[in-house]
C-alpha cells in the first residue's frame, strides 16, 4: 500500500453477496433510468447509483467489513468519515474514463499532501478484465503528489485492473486511476466505498439526509463514518445560570 498505492483483497464478497448486490444495483440503475433521477456518465453508458446508504440495509455491511475498515482505518486513521457509497456500473461499448485522483484531491493545490487524505475501494461484482472496463490505475503515482491533467488519457506506467468478482481493490485516493472501455457485451459492475479523512468534507452530506430508518438503527461506528461526530460546531448557547 505505501509503495504502489494499492492492495487487491480477494474473496471478500461470497457468491450469494455479490449476486444479490449485482442484482440490487442493477435493479436500482433501472429505476432510476425510468424515474429520472438516474446518473448517467461516460455518453450514457455508465451509471452511478448513489446514496446507497439510504437504498438498502445490507450496504451497511460494506461500511464496517471487518477485512476492509483496517485498511481505511491505516491510511486514514481511526475516525475516517464516508464520501461516497455508490455502485458503476460500465455498459457495452463505453469508451475509457478518463484518468484521475478523487475528491477532494482534486481540488488541493499541488504538491498533494504526503499523508493519504483520501482512499477509494471498488468492491468487484463482476470478474474486471482489461476487456470489459476493468479499472486502470498507475502503481505508485499517489507518490507523484500530483494531478494528472485533464490532456492525461493514458500512462506510460499504467495497468488495466485483471481480478475475479468478489475482490476488493482498496487505494490510496492520490492514485492515478479510471474505469476502462467496455468492448464486451456484458455490463461490468462494482461498488464504490470512498472514505477520507474526519476533517475534509465528504462528496455526500450524510450527516444531513439520512433516511429516518437508517439514522434510527445506527450504531457509533456508523455515526462516526456518517461523519455525525466530526461536523462543524453551532451557536455558542447561554450557560444554564446555578442560583
Ligand atoms: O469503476 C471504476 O473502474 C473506477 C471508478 C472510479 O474511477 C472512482 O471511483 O473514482
Amino acid at each position: 500500500m505505501d509503495g504502489q498505492g494499492f492492495l487487491l483483497l480477494e474473496g471478500v464478497l461470497t457468491p450469494d453477496e455479490i449476486e444479490h448486490y449485482r442484482r440490487q444495483a442493477l435493479d436500482l440503475a433501472e429505476k432510476e433510468r425510468a424515474d429520472g433521477t438516474a446518473v448517467l456518465h461516460t455518453d450514457d453508458l455508465g451509471q452511478h447509483v448513489r446514496w446507497l446508504v439510504n437504498k438498502g440495509e445490507e450496504f451497511e455491511r460494506l461500511l464496517t467489513h471487518p477485512t476492509v475498515t483496517p485498511v481505511f482505518e491505516y491510511l486514514l486513521g481511526d475516525d475516517y468519515t464516508l464520501s461516497t457509497l455508490t455502485s458503476n456500473i460500465i455498459s457495452p461499448g463505453a469508451a475509457a474514463g478518463g484518468c484521475h485522483v478523487d475528491g477532494p484531491l482534486g481540488a488541493m493545490p499541488e504538491p498533494l499532501p504526503e499523508q493519504p487524505m483520501a482512499a477509494n475501494s471498488l468492491w468487484l461484482l463482476d470478474d474486471f478484465t482489461p476487456e470489459n472496463g476493468g479499472t486502470r490505475f498507475v502503481p505508485g503515482s499517489h507518490l507523484r503528489r500530483r494531478k494528472p491533467t485533464a490532456e492525461t488519457v493514458s500512462d506510460p506506467d499504467e495497468q488495466p485492473l485483471s481480478a475475479p468478482k468478489g475482490s476488493v481493490f482498496i487505494f490510496n485516493g492520490a492514485m492515478w486511476h479510471a474505469a476502462g472501455a467496455n468492448t464486451t457485451d456484458e455490463a461490468r459492475c462494482c461498488l464504490i466505498c470512498f472514505c477520507c479523512r474526519s476533517f475534509l468534507k465528504p462528496m455526500f452530506d450524510f450527516a444531513n439526509h439520512l433516511h429516518d430508518d437508517v439514522r434510527e438503527r445506527m450504531t457509533p461506528q456508523l455515526r462516526r463514518l456518517y461523519g455525525l461526530d466530526s461536523q462543524p460546531r453551532g451557536p455558542d448557547v447561554p450557560a444554564p445560570r446555578g442560583d
